[in-house]
């Protein structure tokens, strides 16, 4: 098991300015004299990706503004188990807070696989992102439904638009999908949305993606550039489709009744980083991105063709992917598509 703990350099520190700290913001220890608050931040992804340097950022963040009061441990993916595992932790409180992505929480909060839905946010991704920061849909409504399963999710964000990759030939046509072995995550929209392609879809945790790519058991799967790059997915297969078809959507959230008992202080902190860290985790992603296209570009030793599709053959796909929303709100929502009606007219105001 792989742990890797932030800043134990200047834990005694942390220790001794304690006791200033809570008698400045009022806070209390629990009434147990432990004065300094440890929390665990896990991530699907591993050190350097996107939302582990979130929740590194984070953890900085919070270490300084209470000097050293709250000290975050960050876990990279596979530090605790796996994406279903985690969900699982942050609904118990075996860890105070996660980076999640909403496909693993498919088969628990049916409202929260609208992020499945493909061509729902604008192509612009910087505009998706104002969207999932101000959205009342998402941030009220959704974060409700959330709550019933003791997650609350304090922001939405994104890593980036999402592309596809294959082998023997690029998936530019729903023709392309028939019997294609698509790599999903756990979420029957994500199911849904793909075998409306053709596809058959077969979903699985990354951890076992490279493997199952080169081996052929998977065809191929969705993810943002970044992702595609740093997991070197590129390495075992031959093309990347750039259909940006969506944005991948993480969410930062806490254990909803712990975060209700935080010290209001302490609760008003968390708030303020989380709304600060969506401008900077946007940066982040961006960067990113744009620095994997050009590492799978050059890598020559493992050629990747990068095609792009027209917006003709977006259309195609577009028009299948409107469907599946009506089976989102007739089989899917427990709400009749309440939360995706308001979304829609949401996004329909930014475009
Ligand atoms: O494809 C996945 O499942 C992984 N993709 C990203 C961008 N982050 C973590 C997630 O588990």
């Amino acid at each position: 098991m792989i742990i890797f703990k932030l800043r134990n350099v200047g834990l005694a520190l942390a220790m001794v300015l304690t006791l200033g700290f809570l008698a400045a913001c009022g806070g209390d220890s629990g009434g147990d004299g432990d004065a300094t608050q440890n929390w665990r931040f896990v991530t699907e992804e591993v050190e350097g990706q996107v939302q582990y340097v979130y929740a590194q950022e984070f953890a900085d963040r919070m270490y300084e503004k209470t000097d050293g009061e709250v000290q975050i441990d960050v876990y990279e993916f596979g530090g605790l188990g796996e994406e279903t595992d985690q969900v699982d932790q942050l609904m118990q409180g075996t860890v105070e807070m996660a980076v999640m992505s909403p496909g693993f929480t498919g088969d628990m909060v049916s409202e929260g696989q609208l992020f499945a839905l493909h061509f729902l946010f604008p192509d612009d991704v910087a505009t998706t992102q104002e969207i999932l920061t101000n959205s009342e849909a998402l941030n009220t409504d959704l974060r409700e439904r959330y709550e019933e399963h003791n997650i609350s999710p304090l922001a939405y964000w994104t890593e980036g638009a999402m592309q596809w990759t294959s082998n023997d030939e690029p998936l530019t046509s729903p023709e392309d999908f028939e019997n294609f072995q698509m790599r999903i995550q756990m979420s029957p929209l994500i199911r849904e949305s793909y075998e409306a392609y053709g596809a058959d879809p077969q979903d699985m945790s990354w951890g076992e993606l490279y493997t199952a790519l080169d081996r052929g058991t998977v065809d191929g799967q969705e993810n943002p550039i970044f992702f595609i790059g740093d997991a070197s997915f590129h390495e075992v297969q031959d093309y990347m489709t750039m259909s940006n078809h969506n944005n991948y959507v993480a969410m930062t959230t806490v254990n909803t009744e712990w975060y209700n008992e935080l010290d209001d202080d302490i609760r008003a902190l968390v708030d303020e980083t989380t709304e600060e860290m969506q401008d900077w985790i946007f940066d982040e992603q961006e960067r990113q991105n744009e620095e994997f296209i050009t590492i799978i570009e050059e890598d020559t030793d493992n050629p990747t063709e990068i095609v792009e599709l027209t917006e003709e053959e977006r259309q195609v796909f577009r028009d299948i992917a409107t469907d599946v929303r009506e089976f989102y709100r007739s089989e899917v929502s427990e709400l009749g598509g309440e939360i995706l009606d308001k979304l829609e007219e949401e996004i329909a105001e930014h475009e």
